[in-house]
């Protein structure tokens, strides 16, 4: 059988990775099933686009995974080609939580034929046998003889062939940079950024976050040889074609064991498996001086940290007081000092923020190494505590968000603060992290490194601009180019002045997809 893995796109960036679940699923297909993988953000694609693909392609059976804020196009996408006589199956977070939606149990339409609940590493074998023999289930749910849920152990986890794979949709460089990128110095043919696990779980159990309830709060582990063997065939397969790979590793704490992940970035180190990548880690655990060293010399390059609020209230109120913003500024000088960055996520809107929110985050972030700050609102996925809190109260606005999904728009009401104010404190966040000026002034910051540096900060606040603004398609770019055009000619005067070598940039890893428009 022919088999479609699809991840629609979220509309609004184009996403700098592609999801790990489909080069996961495809894996652990079992033997003689030919798997293909489209993700929209790649290769877009409309109803009609999908419906005659897997017409003209003799697909037998198509899975789709999304996120909640890109379910409404999944269903659209499901509904066009069951409409075209080819089951669905999906998975996933959203439809893990809100099966019964994606069933038409709930009084609305049906759009998938089978829905994979939670992980889907153990179950997804026996559904590809059930669509063979045309006896697909309703549900599938990853549990043992006894009813029991049961979680992979990841340990043996399954090699994903990176070596074989093909990956040309996920080049990052724009096509008409691939000749002069050649020439400069070896390895810049290509750029991408692979999504790599090295464990899964998180028992922190923040209000707003789905990953508890999703996961468990039991924490597993690959084998530290399982994910030094993953990044050496990263490697190899990047000199090999002239490239480079990055790697993100897509752990919600990539750090929650710090004496494991130590031992894996010893390993790491030992075996030379060495990458660029970036992980998430929460800024608690990032005191240790000794972990910042080994993540420097294992190859770590940006570290995400959800810092959510300065307030501590705020913290308290979502179930993170183990964030404490007044470490925040010694944590990033800490990274700082090991030529390692942050990416740093604010939530506005929570219930104890007012009005200049944004201005005094600003502040604060403008007494840190410079970085990549993130601003988002406070969002109510489904099933989480935060929905069922806000949904008791009734200060649901919108309890259904995800059916017409608006980027940066709330759906319930803050508490001292309208849903307009926390709007405007997002736009603020965005407006003053990446204008040009802010822009210049990060890479000044950096005037003491290597022009490296500066340049990948460059580009990274520059690709990362297009979360909030608009930056799809040539036009767009072009007038980011310009607008920036000072930082530009400095750079390049910079370049010419200290050699073209130093000006390769180590590593960037936002979403560069959009500059192929
Ligand atoms: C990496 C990541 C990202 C990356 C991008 C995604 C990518 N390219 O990988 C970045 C950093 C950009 C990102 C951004 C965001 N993310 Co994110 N992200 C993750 C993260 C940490 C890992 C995803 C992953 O690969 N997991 C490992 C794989 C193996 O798990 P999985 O995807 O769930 O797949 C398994 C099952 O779900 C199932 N499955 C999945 N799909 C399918 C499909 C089929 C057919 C089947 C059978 C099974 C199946 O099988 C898989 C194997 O068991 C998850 C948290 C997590 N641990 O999953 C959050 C997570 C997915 N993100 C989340 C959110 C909310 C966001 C943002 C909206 C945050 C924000 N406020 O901006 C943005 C939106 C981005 C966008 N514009 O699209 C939420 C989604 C919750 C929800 N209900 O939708 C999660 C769960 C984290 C959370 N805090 O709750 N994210
Ligand atoms: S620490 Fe991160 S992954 Fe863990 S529950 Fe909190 S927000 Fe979710």
């Amino acid at each position: 059988m022919k088999i479609l893995l699809y991840n629609p796109d979220n509309g609004v960036t184009r996403n700098f990775m592609p999801h790990l679940w489909m080069f996961l699923l495809q894996a652990l297909t079992p033997p003689g099933h030919e798997v293909v993988l489209i993700d929209g953000n790649a290769q877009p694609m409309d109803e009609e686009g999908i419906a005659r693909y897997v017409r003209e392609n003799n697909i037998g059976l198509v899975g789709i995974g999304a996120m909640t804020r890109m379910i409404a196009k999944a269903y659209r996408m499901a509904d066009a080609v069951r409409a075209a006589g080819v089951k669905v199956v999906m998975g996933g977070p959203h439809v893990t939580e809100m099966a019964d939606e994606a069933l038409g149990r709930d009084g609305g339409s049906r759009h998938a034929d089978a829905v994979a609940l939670g992980e889907a590493d153990e179950t997804w074998p026996r559904i590809v046998e059930d669509a063979v023999r045309g006896t697909l289930k309703d549900v599938y749910e990853p549990v043992d003889d006894f009813g029991q849920e049961r979680k992979p152990s990841l340990q043996p986890y399954p090699e994903i062939p990176w070596d074989k794979i093909k990956l040309d949709q996920f080049n990052l460089l724009p096509r008409a940079l691939h000749p002069p990128l050649k020439r400069i110095g070896a390895g810049w043919g290509t750029f991408r950024i692979v999504p790599v696990e090295s464990g899964r779980g998180c028992p922190y159990g923040c209000e707003f976050c789905t990953v508890t309830g999703f996961f468990g709060d039991s924490i597993r582990f690959r084998t530290n040889e399982s994910v030094v063997n993953e990044l050496l065939l990263l490697k190899a397969r990047a000199k090999e074609e002239g490239g480079q790979i990055a790697v993100f590793f897509i752990d919600d704490n990539f750090a929650i064991n710090v004496k494991r992940t130590k031992s894996l970035l010893r390993d790491i180190i030992a075996a030379n498996a060495q990458v660029h990548w970036v992980a998430q880690i929460s800024a608690n655990l990032l005191r240790d001086e000794e972990l910042v060293d080994l993540i420097a010399a294992a190859g770590g390059k940006w570290i995400f940290i959800g810092m959510e609020s300065i307030d501590p209230a705020n913290l308290a109120d979502v179930k993170k007081g183990f964030n404490k913003p007044g470490e925040y500024g010694v944590v990033l000088d800490r990274l700082a000092r090991r030529n390692v960055f942050a990416i740093t996520s604010f939530i506005f809107g929570m219930d104890n923020d007012t009005p200049g929110v944004a201005e005094r985050t600003l502040k604060e972030i403008r007494s840190w190494p410079p970085g990549l700050p993130i601003f988002g609102l406070m969002t109510p996925l489904p099933a989480t505590p935060l929905y069922k809190r806000l949904e008791a109260a009734g200060r649901l606005t919108r309890p259904k968000h995800w059916q017409e999904f608006i980027p940066f728009a709330m759906a319930h009401t803050p508490l001292k603060m309208s849903i307009d104010e926390a709007h405007d404190e997002v736009r603020i966040g965005w407006a003053n992290s990446y204008s040009p000026e802010a822009i210049e002034k990060a890479v000044d910051a950096l005037n003491h490194k290597p022009l490296g540096y500066r340049i990948n900060i460059f580009i990274a606040r520059v690709c990362f601009r297009g979360i909030y603004f608009s930056q799809m398609g040539r036009l767009a770019w072009l007038k980011t180019i310009l607008e920036n055009r000072r930082t530009i000619l400095k750079l390049i005067r910079q370049g010419l002045g200290g050699g073209l070598h130093a000006a390769v940039p180590t590593v960037a890893t936002q979403p560069v997809s959009e500059q192929r428009q």
